[in-house]
């Protein structure tokens, strides 16, 4: 067979498998196989060493036209054979958009969050400023500043969770009062504070006891502060927290840092004032210790009490919450039950 003959036959046979491929990595396989250094067309042409100088560029110029007949067939095929690829792969692709879309599941601030949060907006509507305290403490701020020397049978009030001799975690917010009282500068007016967060005391988990709640703690501080301001000022914030028609009582009570001292009850959620396990059979539930300044916390902190009084208050916000929504167990607000969480979803 001549040369010419055979190069013939093998651009048929490669143009058959270059259409029938129906993939481009065999195309490219068809390509390599033929056209490379390895491949029948490179061969054909090393045997034009034995031909005449006449014959040579005459087969030459013919293998090369073959060669670049192929090329351009593999070209074609190999456009066909993306376009093909890409519409399989545009078909696979495609969005349903009338699917029902991923339903998100939203976060909520927590219950408590929300009640401090509107307690908060109460008092900074009245002109109190917010101001942080640690929940580490030391004991001389927890006590020693709040009138509670080492040995003070008073401290027996609040159970502590001590971390060395000097160190604890609050019982309470009230060092707060005195942090800030012997950093205010009174030439720039009244101090008027509130200082919301967490306590922790190791008293016995029940239906109204947790051994970690909150507190917001508020501080007033001017010249001729009397009783008068403290209970208005009380009453005020009772009714718009709870409504007018609730029932609130003032009660005399001890604490070392006020004198005189009261506590704030609210008559029970569950029983309406009647007694039941919720209320203990008082038919009230204490929310708030408060009481004028006592005239050594002031002085301890600086402030001379001839000059100045104060009133101060220490309100517990997870009894709010309960008294709000009829919780009838504090203990609820710490499990972190979503079933109990996802009732109060903001809107
Ligand atoms: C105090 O802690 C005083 N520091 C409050 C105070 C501040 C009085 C300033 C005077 C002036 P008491 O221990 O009563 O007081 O707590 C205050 C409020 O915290 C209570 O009325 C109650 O609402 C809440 N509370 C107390 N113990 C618990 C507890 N274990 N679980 C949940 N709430 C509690």
């Amino acid at each position: 067979m001549s040369l010419q003959t055979q190069l013939e036959v093998l651009k048929e046979e490669t143009l058959l498998k270059i259409n029938q491929s129906d993939d481009l990595k065999t195309l490219n396989q068809i390509r390599v196989e033929t056209l490379g250094k390895k491949g029948p067309i490179t061969e054909v042409l090393r045997g034009m060493k034995d031909l005449s100088a006449e014959e040579r560029p005459v087969v030459g110029s013919f293998a090369n036209e073959i060669r670049d007949q192929l090329n351009q067939a593999i070209e074609e095929r190999k456009e066909v054979l993306e376009a093909e690829a890409m519409n399989a792969s545009l078909a696979q692709e495609t969005i349903d958009v009338t699917l029902p879309g991923e339903q998100m599941t939203r976060g909520t601030r927590h219950i408590l969050s929300q009640v401090m949060e509107e307690i908060e907006d109460i008092f900074v509507g009245m002109g109190y400023q917010i101001v942080e305290g640690y929940e580490v403490e030391s004991d001389h701020y927890n006590f020693e500043r709040m009138n509670l020397p080492k040995d003070h049978p008073a401290r027996d009030m609040q159970d502590t969770f001590y971390i060395s001799d000097e160190i604890l975690i609050r019982t309470h917010t009230s060092p707060v009062q005195a942090r800030t009282m012997e950093k205010h500068d009174f030439s720039k007016g009244a101090l008027r504070m509130i200082s919301p967060g967490k306590v922790f005391r190791r008293d016995t988990d029940d239906a109204t006891h947790s051994h970690q709640f909150h507190q917001i703690e508020g501080l007033v501080i001017d010249k001729n502060i009397t009783m008068g301001d403290l209970k208005g000022t009380l009453e005020v914030v009772m009714k718009k927290m709870f409504g007018a028609d609730r029932k609130i009582r003032l009660r005399p009570s001890y604490f070392p840092f006020t004198e005189p001292s009261v506590e704030v009850d609210v008559s029970c959620f569950k029983c309406g004032g009647k007694g039941c396990n919720v209320c203990k059979h008082t038919g009230w539930i204490e929310i708030l210790g408060a009481g004028m300044v006592h005239p050594d916390v002031l002085k301890m902190s600086g402030i001379d009490p001839e000059e100045y009084t104060g009133f101060a208050f220490g309100l517990g916000p997870d009894r709010v919450a309960m008294l709000r929504y009829g919780v009838n167990d504090i203990r609820n607000f710490y499990q972190n039950d979503l079933r109990f969480l996802n009732q109060f979803k903001e809107q």
